[in-house]
């Protein structure tokens, strides 16, 4: 029997591949279920998985370094590593500690080029995550491999990133064999073939439909806030993240909106629009042609009118004396309007003094930037672990984060993610986006931050709304 076709019938009968009725993680009905993690009990499976793997990618592509997907593609790439002497990384999973440890272990060069081993690919979500951990240590990915293929769009999503998927075995080729073999009736298979063309990768659709390994599993419970907002706004006693949390838990909404277009008359309009569906709106005022008294004076009761606070995205990053002029003087005077501003603690401490005592009277509060949305960003290890420090060091000031992933487990903080749209991707100036669902339940982020997801579509009204569903339902996931 050919190779392939040994390897479908084995992980058949060791019951890796299921067929039935399954629930997937989505809430979506699938007719197939695969959970490869018992391929670790049976050793002459686990060599013949690795050899096929080792040989779908082929001779011509060139890498230094192999590295898993954790959990279950980690002993994979290990037995390719060994076999085929090629050197292993490990990445690691602790999303919960995300910058507080080395993600990446084992011995590499900046440039050098790392393969990506992976058991299950649907979405092609965890095999990105893992991309971009070795990217941002200097890595370059260009190739993944993987064992079974779900062919719900995560080839399509990686070429899309400049990452090739190799696959040995993909689900139709999977069924298609089994009923050969008189394993699964034409029914069955009639049904998974079904399947795969209703459930192509979509927009909106974060599709992690394997289930998780245990401890997976258990990461993620890690992660969960289980705090509802209502909680959280008892245990801080922050001024602004109180209001927050208030106007959080009244609207239902966790949402954001970076309103970044450059006239005020289009920022009113569409404050106005939105003002309904969001907790904050955020503001870049120096991108804006013709900033003026009265479009303060009119954001401010649009503030009032829909009950959401102003966020300036000004990111101050000078010596204390400087951001306190910044903050107060000039044209645009934030101090005055901004509930909310935010530093990069690059400069030390001082930045968050001087901002603190233009603020702290006025009651406003300030986020730290403790990590960032753009790729090759250098917000990260030591440099986040600093920026929580500050933030516990000056929190009658400080009241959260804008970072891509929980950084501090003090429910006083509140945590705000930026870089997020429907799908994940990027755009041509190295911003990243990830999903709704990924920013709040897997990494434990609280708020969402969207911009051109909402005000370069069609309608954004029926956007926000949009973002605003899908970012208040993650939050009900993470309190249950
Ligand atoms: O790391 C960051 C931090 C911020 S505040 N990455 C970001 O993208 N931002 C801001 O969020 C950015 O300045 C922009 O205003 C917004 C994201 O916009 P979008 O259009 O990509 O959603």
């Amino acid at each position: 029997m050919e190779p392939a076709r040994k390897l479908i019938v084995d992980l058949f009968e060791i019951n890796a591949l299921k067929f039935g009725k399954f629930t997937l993680k989505s809430g979506i009905e699938s007719p197939v279920y695969f959970d490869l993690r018992v391929i670790v009990s049976y050793p002459e499976i686990m060599q013949k998985v690795s050899e096929l793997l080792w040989h779908s990618v082929g001779a011509d592509i060139e890498f230094n370094h192999l590295c898993g997907v954790p959990y279950t593609a980690l002993p994979l790439a290990t037995c390719m590593a060994v076999k085929y002497n090629k050197p292993m990384l490990i990445r690691r999973k602790e999303a919960k500690d995300y910058g507080t440890k080395k993600m990446i272990e084992g011995i590499f060069e900046k440039g050098d080029k790392c393969l990506i081993v992976e058991d299950v690919v649907t979405s092609g979500t965890s095999v990105m995550e893992t991309a971009e951990s070795l990217n941002q240590v200097g890595l370059k990915v260009t190739d993944a491999v993987v064992l079974l293929n779900r062919e719900q769009g995560g080839k399509n999503m990686l070429a899309s990133n400049g990452i090739r998927l190799h696959s040995v075995l993909t689900l139709s080729q999977v069924s298609t064999i089994l009923e050969e073999e008189g394993k699964l009736s034409t029914e069955v298979v009639e049904e998974v073939k079904e399947f795969i063309l209703k459930n192509q990768f979509q927009n909106g659709e974060t599709a992690v439909k394997r289930k998780p390994d245990n401890n997976e599993e258990s990461e993620k419970k890690k992660m969960k806030h289980c705090l509802t907002y209502k909680d959280r706004k008892e245990a801080c006693s922050h001024v602004v993240a109180k209001q927050l949390l208030d106007i959080m838990e009244k609207k239902a909404t966790n949402l954001a909106f970076s309103v970044d277009v450059v006239t005020c008359e289009e920022v009113l309009k569409l404050a106005d629009l939105v003002g309904p569906y969001i907790c904050i709106l955020k503001t870049h005022v120096d991108v804006l042609d013709d900033f003026n008294e009265e479009f303060i004076k009119s954001l401010l009761s649009l503030a009032d009118k829909h009950q959401f606070l102003i966020f300036e995205d000004r990111k101050y990053a000078d010596i204390g004396n400087t951001v306190k002029l910044q903050y107060s003087s000039g044209i645009f005077k934030t101090s005055d309007w901004a509930h909310i501003i935010n530093a990069h603690t690059v400069p030390g401490d001082g930045v968050i003094k001087g901002l603190k005592e233009v603020g702290m009277p006025k009651d406003r509060g300030c986020l730290l930037i403790g990590q960032m949305s753009s790729k090759g960003n250098l917000a990260q290890g030591t440099y986040t672990d600093a920026t929580v420090l500050m933030a516990e060091e000056h929190s009658d000031f400080v009241f959260g984060f804008i970072s891509t992933s929980k950084i501090s487990s003090n429910p006083k903080f509140l945590h705000m993610t930026p870089g997020v749209k429907m799908a994940v991707g990027k755009d041509n100036l190295e911003q990243q986006y990830l999903t709704p669902e990924e920013v709040i339940v897997n990494r434990g982020s609280d708020i969402i931050i969207v911009g051109r997801g909402i005000y370069q579509a069609e309608d954004p009204v029926k956007m926000a709304l949009a973002y605003k569903d899908a970012g208040y339902n993650a939050y009900l996931k993470t309190i249950v």
